[in-house]
């Protein structure tokens, strides 16, 4: 069309070649169709892709080509890639895409994202790795010549990392007592049950419903199936159940599929699935695990997209949309849920090479430490678009909890480097002593929950993981600081205790209160029930091997006997409807935190301390064992 404008002073084309208007017309409808036929010939030839490129935006175009994507994980193969593409953030993009023509701007990019993605890796120097892992994924865009310089492509150092540890995995101690061997076996036989009974009703299902014999597949997990396997990955492994660990790995090899197009929770995933990934990768090496975290990690990217970084609750794995919770308000995300990705998150940036989650994670940490805190406390809610907070309910239970729990355990597994979240840590755990920290009338301690400067005096189980937390901050605190808050996390843990023993079938509700006269006991018959939960027996765990007092393994037999006469049922455990009366009801569920967390608590509390010693792991929330990262030489090589 250009060709055919007439030019001013100039006369038209055909005009200017001397044709009649007869002539003209048929000149012009000879030139359409010489154009008509060479844009066929473009597009339709077999060998076109190559044209189709330079007329084609370059987002469809990655499909169309598979071979020219590179990506850090066998997510190259995934059915979200394309649309991936233009939702990636350029740190993410860059390595992939980048040509390795303009190295040197790349570097310094790849160097600051190194740089903001935290402490040194535990292959250093960190920064050059992740460098080398970026450049190492850039490719060529298809057709270019090939680079002249090609570097391998990153490779996490396993055999090292093992070589780190300090004890080995399943620990070398003997000398116990029998007594505390044979309920450690016990624990073991349920594990063993409630893994051949999933297997039998409901493998590849996400959980057992051991009433109806059945499978339940629920709508957290965006279309994932398989969340009790992935939840048993190590715990089976830990308690040497060697052929139902194999089962289970069968099963992640052969059917666990991530071409999926559902609702998921962030959150959720991120700690049952890539936590359990992850952590079984680390303990056995079998590169299968890390591949499917890495491929499940980079589907989780986009909730990040939002305007202050803050991702949202929802995502959708197949297309990437995603969005708040309908109940939290004003399209709020919630503290609990994006404040508890830093762990695996660094853990995805380590093994691939890739500064991208980490990055994303450090900058949840700087929204968070610039937005201001009403009297020093972190309100639940907080709008991803604005980075305010939208309502002010501060609870270390529901909501809230893990939150605490990742700072401190982030400044752990950097090898105590990370002091930006011990500080936060610190302050915050402050600021909760000052303000929700109480004393019941009958002398127990609990931490009550703000809802706008008014206290609600009461304790959700899942509050009852901060004695453990809190025990587990002061083991690593000096001077009077330390003893105090081991006194506060024996005290919430004792709290915890007798919301146990005060009940009839010696397991806790899901809240109680100290209020109207009651003492640690559910008042409303909603907080009555009891779904298997850990929080109470993680406390124990961290209890006994921070302070060796028998009371904690004592405290925990007695859940162990309670599991057995109130849960246990022909195939397999069930939560029950209300922990104050007998028969028990069933609730028909058996939750993938009860093989995950519960039961792996309750083993490791009868174990010898070097059993995933507390000097080499942190536990991420859903019990998973990620490790630290030993920065110093002295590590004592053990295989
Ligand atoms: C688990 O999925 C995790 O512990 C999470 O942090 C809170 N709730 C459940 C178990 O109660």
């Amino acid at each position: 069309m250009v060709l055919l404008r007439k030019l001013p002073g100039m006369p038209g084309w055909p005009a200017a070649l001397g044709l009649r208007l007869p002539q003209k017309f048929l000149f012009l409808l000879f030139l359409s169709g010489l154009l008509t036929l060479c844009f066929g010939a473009l597009f339709l030839l077999p060998d076109s892709s190559r044209f189709k490129r330079l007329f084609l935006p370059r987002r469809a175009t990655a499909s169309a080509s598979s071979s020219s994507s590179a990506s850090s994980s066998s997510a190259s193969s995934s059915s979200t890639r394309d649309t991936d593409l233009p939702r990636s953030p350029p740190a993410a993009a860059e390595p992939r895409h980048a040509s390795p023509a303009a190295p040197r701007r790349l570097r310094e990019k790849l160097r600051t994202a190194a740089r903001m993605a935290g402490p040194p890796a535990r292959t250093a120097p960190a920064s050059r790795q992740q460098v080398q892992g970026g450049e190492s994924r850039a490719q060529p865009a298809s057709g270019a010549p090939p680079a002249r310089e090609t570097r391998a492509p990153f490779r996490f150092d396993y055999e090292r990392f093992r070589r780190s540890l300090r004890h080995p995995v399943r620990g070398g101690r003997s000398g116990e007592d029998p007594e505390t061997r044979a309920r450690r076996m016990k624990i073991k036989e349920m594990m063993k049950f409630a893994w051949d009974n999933y297997k039998q009703y409901a493998l590849g299902k996400n959980e057992l419903r051991p009433l109806t014999k059945n499978g339940h597949i629920g709508n957290m997990f965006g279309g994932l199936r398989g969340a009790t396997v992935i939840d048993a990955l190590d715990t089976l492994y830990i308690m040497e159940l060697e052929e139902e660990f194999q089962e289970a790995k069968q099963w992640v090899e052969k059917s666990f599929d991530l071409n999926v197009n559902g609702e998921a929770s962030l959150f959720e995933v991120n700690i049952r699935y890539i936590g359990g990934l992850l952590a079984t990768y680390y303990l056995t090496g079998e590169e299968v695990f890390k591949n499917k975290a890495l491929e499940l990690g980079e589907k989780l990217l986009p909730a990040f997209n939002t305007p202050t970084g803050i991702p949202r609750g929802v995502i959708n794995l197949g297309s990437g949309m995603s969005w708040s919770w309908g109940w939290a308000s004003a399209g709020s995300s919630i503290l609990a849920e994006f404040g508890t990705l830093h762990l695996e998150f660094l853990h995805l940036s380590e093994l691939s090479g890739n500064p991208v989650f980490a990055e994303k994670v450090r900058n949840i940490r700087r929204v968070l430490s610039r937005v201001e805190k009403p009297q020093g406390l972190y309100p639940n809610f907080l709008s991803p678009v604005t980075g305010s907070w939208v309502q002010h309910h501060v609870s270390i239970g529901g909501l809230g909890d893990s939150f605490y729990e990742y700072l401190l355990k982030s400044w752990l597994m950097s090898d105590k480097k990370d002091s930006e979240a011990k500080k936060m840590y610190d302050d915050a755990l402050e600021a909760i002593e000052k303000h929700l920290v109480k004393k019941s009338a009958g002398g127990l301690t609990y931490i009550a929950e703000w809802r706008g400067g008014i206290l609600d005096h009461k304790m959700g189980h899942l509050a009852c993981f901060s004695g453990g937390m809190i025990a587990l901050g002061a083991e690593h605190s000096t001077g009077e600081r330390r003893q105090r808050h081991m006194e506060l996390a024996a005290e919430i843990t004792s709290t915890c205790h007798e919301s146990y023993t005060r009940s009839e079938t010696k397991l806790g509700p899901e809240a109680f209160r100290f209020d109207a006269g009651s003492e640690a006991m559910a008042t409303r018959l909603s907080e009555r029930y009891y779904i298997l939960r850990p929080e109470v027996v993680e406390s124990y765990m961290y209890l006994w091997r921070l302070t060796h007092h028998p009371k904690y393994r004592h405290w925990g037999w007695e859940v162990v006997q309670a599991l057995e006469k109130h849960c246990r049922v022909e195939a397999g455990f069930s939560g029950i409807r209300d922990v104050y009366s007998t028969p028990a009801l069933h609730d028909n569920m058996q939750q993938s935190f009860f093989l995950a967390e519960t039961l792996k608590y309750l083993y490791l509390l009868f174990c010898e301390d070097d059993v995933l010693s507390l000097e080499d792991w942190v536990f991420n929330t859903e019990a998973h064992p990620l490790p630290i990262n030993h920065t110093d030489s002295k590590a004592a090589g053990q295989p």
